[in-house]
């Protein structure tokens, strides 16, 4: 049976390492109860807004499924997201991983997403993250994503825990997993599935009367184009209102890839 290591939050090279190892692990105590109340609270009113099987613009989307609801800008829709944002572990993970490295000068968010599964949605195609730019990396080992999956409520065995394949971040192209490299990234709320762009994973299946809320950030080098313009899904006002470290984060400065500059 594989499983995931847990490691507190406060141990960001423990964290690393088993990250490097497996290509994913738990952090538990990433966010506070408080924290994942006011951001659940500050969600809901969107996500009763928005109907099953599509996102907030309606798009309709195979790889999501049925019984999901997907949300997107939500610095606007919270004003403690940047907390999330800024979190020293996502932080440190990134910027050990990428720029310690050599990769890049810096490190961005590539995007968030608030990931919704409800009950009767199936099991999510397994896939890696880091497709989302095929022929970027040199080597199969390079990784360009790093992905937090934060957990706003608990994730469970039959509550649509997300699926995941330790190891697989250094398989060969095309290998698929067997039913027994998988398992289920189970944790209390308030914890994090860290694992990166090469991870093979997925949404899991939620048999259960209540949704299951994760609550997704991916960072990526600085040298490669975010899947989410943040000035577009967001109030631009909102965006070039918050901190300057995060404005960076969200490459809104001068010089920055984004049309504001
Ligand atoms: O819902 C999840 O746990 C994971 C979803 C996912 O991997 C994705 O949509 O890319
Ligand atoms: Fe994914």
């Amino acid at each position: 049976m594989v499983s995931l290591q847990h490691i507190a939050a406060s141990k960001p090279e423990d964290v690393l390492s088993a990250v490097r190892e497996d290509g994913a692990c738990i952090a538990t105590g990433v966010l506070s109860d408080e924290l994942c109340d006011d951001l659940m609270s500050s969600f809901q009113p969107h996500l009763d807004e928005t109907n099953w099987g599509v996102d907030e613009l309606g798009y309709r989307n195979e790889f999501y499924g049925e019984q999901t609801k997907r949300l997107h800008g939500l610095f606007s829709k919270s004003p403690r997201m940047v907390d999330v944002l800024t979190h020293p572990l996502f932080l440190s993970l990134a910027r050990t991983l990428f720029v310690d490295s050599g990769m890049a000068n810096n490190i961005r968010l590539s995007n968030t997403e608030l990931m919704v599964l409800s009950q009767d949605q199936g099991n999510q195609v397994f896939h890696t993250d880091a497709a989302s730019w095929p022929r970027v990396q040199q080597q199969e080992s390079d990784e360009i994503l790093i992905s937090a999956n934060c957990a706003l409520t608990d994730f469970t065995e039959t509550n649509g825990a997300t699926r995941v394949v330790p190891g697989s971040h250094l398989w060969e192209a095309g290998r698929e997993p067997e039913e027994h490299e998988i398992c289920l990234a189970t944790m209390p709320r308030g914890s994090a599935l860290i694992y990166t762009g090469n991870a093979i994973h997925s949404g899991g299946a939620n048999q259960e009367a209540e949704a299951r809320v994760g609550l997704y950030l991916g960072y990526i080098v600085s040298w490669l184009r975010p899947i989410e313009n943040q000035l577009v899904t967001n109030d631009p006002a909102d965006i070039l209102a918050l901190p300057e470290d995060a404005r960076r984060i969200l490459d809104v400065s001068p010089g920055g890839f984004t049309v504001y500059a």
